[in-house]
């Protein structure tokens, strides 16, 4: 791709935008950011961008700006049905992506992982297994490094691990990974795509351009993944923690299994005792991992020492605290239904749920059966709040009710949960939603409930014992 001397239009000046600014103008193209927000609100930016010969439109879009390109470079969080993207696509402008314009730039080999849930820790643990593996390894992408900023770093001898979303996904054009990894699809985001057929829609486009000559890495408990396969062109590897697969990896007598051909034998890569990560979600993620890595040519032995002193990524069922026996969690991280089912069902029961933020156009009745189950109390907190407290209603009608709360901010959901909760119980931040409505991002979100608990009299940072759904499945399987 020939950027020189080329007017370039990057929509969105957040992490994606500002990094692609910059990389565009090393590579000698004119380069204007256009953003929404207020020319204020972009103070530290601008001076910086103006600096750099780069100019800025604040405030909102201009039609004629979005005319007078010869490529747009769209930020993630950028929706392609708005009018000024409708009228650049119908004049035939070229519209890509940051991950799509990185990858035209990126050296090596690359792994990309998507899903509903389990991304970033299954993008971090391959990131972790392949460095140890001694080959140069650089990792980004939705997990919080925009993939444009990787492309210096990337050697041609190494991989780069990519967590990549659906919202990536909608404007890449030629990105195809030596190996995609497709974790689960379940409801998220359905304000952006539309449907749950498009959502999926966009996260198929992982495997793409895919050729036979790549691998494509599915799971197989997942029904919708499963039905992936058939439109994939590249040799399908599946995981599964229920059942046996054919090529993949898979659960056997206690041990992680891994089977690189139909007809070969399956070779043992680490016990599932291991594993330190909570939850079964977990589990799936590190036969993932396997699978991926060793298509990659990591050796078993490398992948068993890496995932055994693996620890928790921060705001995905990261410990926090013990206060006065009560164990807080941090599942910032859980921006959908699905993904606080899971950490909701890490913990046997005594939950005090703390959930809400902005919705994207979620069921959270879900959630009933896990809340009926092992939650003590919810707490409701940002813009969702009383549209989960309408889903959650029938809560409040049953014999022994399960009181659902309005907090409406973290603080007071803190506060509350942490004066009605008894020792031995969990306190768990795991929102069901996206932080937008109050917070930055997720990052934020996870960082403030944080400091809040640790600012708890008698915080202390010693875990308490776990018995983990987790646990149950060493035990079980
Ligand atoms: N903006 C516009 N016009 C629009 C929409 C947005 O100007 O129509 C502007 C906003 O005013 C803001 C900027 O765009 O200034 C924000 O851009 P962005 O939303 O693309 O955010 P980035 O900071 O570039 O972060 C993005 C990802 N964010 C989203 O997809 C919403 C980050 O994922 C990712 O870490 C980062 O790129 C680097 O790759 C976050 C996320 O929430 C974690 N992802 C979603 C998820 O995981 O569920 C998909």
């Amino acid at each position: 791709m020939e950027l020189k001397g080329k007017r370039v239009l990057v929509v969105g000046l957040g992490r994606s935008g500002l990094a692609a600014a910059l990389f565009l103008r090393r590579q000698g193209a004119q380069v204007t950011v256009s953003d929404m927000r207020s020319a204020k609100a972009l103070e530290l930016e601008i001076p910086m961008l103006l600096e750099e010969g780069i100019a800025v439109e604040a405030g909102g879009h201009g039609l004629l700006t979005f005319r007078r390109q010869d490529l747009l470079v769209l930020s993630p969080g950028v929706p392609l049905d708005t009018p000024e993207i409708r009228q650049v696509r119908a004049f035939g402008q070229q519209i890509v992506g940051e991950v799509e314009l990185a990858s035209r730039f990126l050296k090596g080999r690359t792994l990309a992982i998507t899903g509903s849930n389990g991304k970033t820790t299954t993008t971090t643990l391959c990131g972790a297994i392949l460095a140890a593996s001694g080959v140069p390894t650089v990792v980004g992408g939705n997990i919080g490094v925009p993939v444009v900023a990787l492309t210096d770093a990337s050697r041609d001898e190494g991989w780069n691990v990519l967590e990549i979303s659906s919202f990536q996904l909608e404007t890449i054009d030629t990105f195809r990974p030596e190996i995609a990894v497709l974790l689960n699809i379940t409801p998220d985001h359905l304000d952006r795509h539309g449907s749950f057929e498009k959502y999926r829609e966009a996260k198929e486009r992982i495997f793409a351009n895919q050729t036979a000559a790549d691998f494509l890495v599915l799971n197989a408990d997942d029904d919708v993944t499963h039905r992936a396969a058939a439109r994939a062109q590249s040799q399908v590897f599946w995981f599964s923690r229920k059942r046996v697969v054919r090529q993949g990896a898979f659960v056997h007598e206690g041990v992680v299994m891994f089977r690189a051909t139909e007809s070969g034998p399956a070779e043992p890569v680490l016990p599932v005792a291991a594993i330190p990560l909570k939850g079964v979600h977990n589990l799936e993620n590190v036969l993932a991992a396997v699978v991926a890595t060793r298509l990659a040519g990591v050796p078993a032995e490398v992948i068993h020492a890496t995932v055994s002193s693996f620890q928790a990524v921060e705001h995905r069922l990261e410990f926090v605290a013990d206060v006065r026996g009560v164990a807080y969690y941090n599942d910032s991280k859980a921006t959908n239904v699905d993904a606080a089912a899971k950490a909701v069902s890490s913990f046997p029961a005594g939950v005090h749920l703390i959930l809400g933020g902005k919705d994207k156009d979620s069921d959270y009745r879900a959630l009933l059966p896990l809340i009926r189950e092992r939650v003590r109390a919810v707490y409701t907190i940002g813009a969702a709040a009383a549209k989960i407290e309408s889903h959650l209603d029938v809560l409040r009608e049953q014999a022994g009710a399960i009181p659902v709360v309005r907090a409406d901010t973290l603080e007071r959901a803190v506060a509350l949960a942490s004066e009605s909760a008894t020792p031995g119980e969990t306190v768990l931040l795991a929102p069901a939603c996206s932080s937008f409505d109050q917070f930055r991002d997720y990052e934020q979100r996870g960082e403030r409930f944080k400091d809040l608990v640790r600012a708890l009299p008698l915080a202390t940072a010693q875990a308490p014992v776990e018995t983990s759904d987790l646990e149950a499945t060493r035990q079980g399987s």
